[in-house]
C-alpha cells in the first residue's frame, strides 16, 4: 500500500507518545524528530518537511500540550491538521467552462499515466456529471499511442478524435474542438505526448496547444512513485503552462508517496484526482483530510476525537476535574458523566477505537453492563437534590426511603453508596498524587470514557472487598 513506511513511522511515534499521561518538552522534541524522519524517508521535499515540522512544533508548544489534559492526543490532532493543510485542506473540484465545450489538457512525463487518465476522467465526468466527452489523440510520437487511446475509447463507448500522426498536435487539438462543437460534445480531453525529461520542445508544443484551444483545465499527471524529482517536474510544468491541477497516479502501488505531500505546497496547485489502479474507474477526487487520516492510520481515532469534541463541553471537564481535586464530586456529577457516556455510544466500542488501549492487557474483559448503570442511575434519581449534592447526608432512614423509591433493596443502595464514596476517595487521592492518570481520565471526552472505566473497575474492586468482608 502507498505510504506504508510513512504511516508506520508516524504511527510508531504517536504510539510512544500515547502511552504517556504527561509529555515533556523532550518527548515533544523526540516526536518531532520522528515526524521529520518519517517525512524525509517518504521522499517528501526537504523544504516542505522543514516548514511542516516547524509549524507543528510551534503549534504544539503554543497549545501548551505539555500542560494539557491529553497531550498526546493534541499532538496527533495537530499533526493531522497540518498534514491536511499541507495537501490543500479542501477538495478542489474539477472546473467546467461556462461556455461548452470544456477543454482539458492532460500533460506530464512519459509513462506517468496521461493516456489512461484521459479515459478515467472521461468515464468519471460522464458518470457523475453526465458529460459527453470527445477524446483527442494528441500524442503523435509514440507509435502505439493513438491505438491505445482508441482502445480506451472503445471500452468506454466514446468517440476518439484522431488525424493520424502527420498533422501537428496543435492542429489536431484545434480541429478536435471544432468537431466537438459540431457534434454537440461538451467535454474535450486532449491526450498529449510524454517525454523522459522536461525539455524545451515539449514545453513549447504544449504552450501552443494551450494557446490554440484555451483549456479550462490543464492537469499535470504525476506518478506517485516519482520521488523528489516530482516537485521539480511539477514546478517546470507549472512555470510554463500555469497548470490548474494535479492528478497523482499509481497510489495503489507500493509508493512512498512523497510527491503527493510536496506538490501542493511547492506549486500551490491543488491535487484534484488520484489514480488507484489500471482500470478505467480507478479514479477518485482527492480529499486532503481523508488522505491525512489514511497516512496517520487513524481514521477511527479521528472519528473518536471528533465525536468526543462534539459531545463534550471542555469547561465541564475542567469543572469535573476540579471537583475531584477538591473532593466535592457528587452524585449529580456522577450522573452527568454517565449521561455523557451514553451520548457517545457503547463504552467498549469507544475503547476499541483508541490505539494503545485496544491492546492493553485485560481490556477486552472489561464489560460495562448497561443494567448496572441503569440501577445506579435509578438510585441516584431517588435522592433529593440536597442528598445528591452532599452524599454525607445519606443516613440509614434516607437510604431506606431511596431503596423504596428506586425499587432496589437497601443492600443494593448501601453498596452503591459505599462504592461511590470509595471511588471518590480514590480519585481524589490519585488526583493529588503522582498518578496523573485519573484526573485526566475524568477530564476531556476520551478521558471521560476512560474515567468511567476506571471508576467502574474501582467499583468492582470495592464490591469484591465488601463481599469478602461480609463473609
Ligand atoms: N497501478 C496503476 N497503474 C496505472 C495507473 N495509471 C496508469 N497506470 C499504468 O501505467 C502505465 C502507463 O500509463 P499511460 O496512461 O500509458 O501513461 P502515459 O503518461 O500516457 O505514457 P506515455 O504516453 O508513454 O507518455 C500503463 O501500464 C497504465 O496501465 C494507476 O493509477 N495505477
Ligand atoms: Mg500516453
Amino acid at each position: 500500500m502507498a505510504f506504508e513506511g510513512l504511516s508506520s513511522r508516524l504511527q510508531g511515534a504517536v504510539k510512544r507518545l500515547g502511552r504517556k499521561g504527561k509529555i515533556t518538552e523532550a518527548d515533544l522534541k523526540e516526536m518531532m524528530r520522528e515526524v521529520r524522519l518519517a517525512l524525509l524517508e517518504a521522499d517528501v521535499n526537504f523544504k516542505v518537511v522543514k516548514e511542516f515540522v516547524k509549524k507543528v512544533n510551534e503549534r504544539a508548544l503554543g497549545a501548551n500540550v505539555i500542560e494539557a489534559l491529553s497531550p498526546a492526543q493534541q499532538v496527533v490532532d495537530i499533526v493531522n491538521e497540518e498534514l491536511t493543510i499541507l495537501m490543500g485542506t479542501e477538495q478542489v473540484p474539477f472546473q467546467f467552462s461556462v461556455k461548452p465545450p470544456t477543454v482539458v489538457m492532460m500533460v506530464g512525463l512519459q509513462g506517468a499515466g496521461k493516456t489512461t487518465t484521459v479515459g478515467k476522467l472521461a468515464n468519471y465526468l460522464k458518470k457523475h456529471h453526465h458529460k459527453r466527452p470527445l477524446l483527442v489523440a494528441g500524442d503523435i510520437y509514440r507509435p502505439a499511442a493513438i491505438e491505445q487511446l482508441k482502445t480506451i475509447g472503445n471500452q468506454l463507448d466514446m468517440p476518439v478524435f484522431s488525424l493520424g500522426d502527420t498533422l501537428s498536435p496543435v492542429d489536431i487539438a484545434k480541429q478536435a474542438v471544432d468537431k466537438a462543437i459540431l457534434d454537440g460534445r461538451d467535454l474535450v480531453i486532449i491526450d498529449t505526448a510524454g517525454r523522459l525529461h522536461v525539455n524545451e520542445e515539449l514545453m513549447s508544443e504544449l504552450e501552443n496547444i494551450k494557446a490554440a484551444t484555451n483549456p479550462t483545465e490543464i492537469l499535470l499527471v504525476v506518478d506517485a512513485m516519482t520521488g523528489q524529482d516530482a516537485v521539480n517536474v511539477a514546478q517546470a510544468f507549472n512555470d510554463r503552462l500555469d497548470i490548474t491541477g494535479v492528478v497523482i497516479t499509481k497510489l495503489d502501488g507500493d509508493t512512498r508517496g512523497g510527491a503527493a505531500l510536496s506538490i501542493r505546497q511547492i506549486t500551490g496547485k491543488p491535487i484534484k484526482f488520484t489514480g488507484q489502479g489500471e482500470k478505467l474507474d480507478n479514479i477518485e477526487p482527492f480529499y486532503p483530510e481523508r488522505m491525512a487520516s489514511r497516512i496517520l492510520g487513524m481514521g477511527d481515532m479521528m472519528t473518536l476525537i471528533e465525536r468526543a469534541k462534539q459531545e463534550f463541553d471542555e469547561k465541564e471537564a475542567e469543572k469535573m476535574a476540579a471537583k475531584i481535586r477538591e473532593n466535592t464530586f457528587n452524585f449529580n456529577d456522577f450522573i452527568a458523566q454517565m449521561d455523557q457516556m451514553a451520548n457517545m455510544g457503547p463504552l467498549e466500542d469507544l475503547l476499541k477505537m483508541i490505539p494503545g488501549i485496544s491492546n492493553m492487557p485485560g481490556i477486552d474483559k472489561v464489560k460495562v453492563d448497561p443494567k448496572d448503570m441503569a440501577h445506579m442511575k435509578a438510585i441516584i434519581l431517588s435522592m433529593t437534590p440536597a442528598e445528591r449534592e452532599n452524599p454525607d447526608l445519606l443516613s440509614q432512614s434516607r437510604r431506606k426511603r431511596i431503596a423504596k423509591g428506586s425499587g432496589q433493596t437497601l443492600m443494593q443502595v448501601n453498596r452503591m453508596i459505599k462504592q461511590f464514596n470509595e471511588s471518590r476517595k480514590m480519585m481524589n487521592q490519585m488526583s493529588k498524587g503522582n498518578m496523573s492518570g485519573l484526573e485526566n481520565l475524568m477530564g476531556t471526552g476520551i478521558k471521560g470514557k476512560l474515567g468511567k472505566l476506571a471508576m467502574k473497575q474501582m467499583m468492582k474492586k470495592a464490591s469484591k472487598k465488601a463481599k469478602k468482608k461480609k463473609r
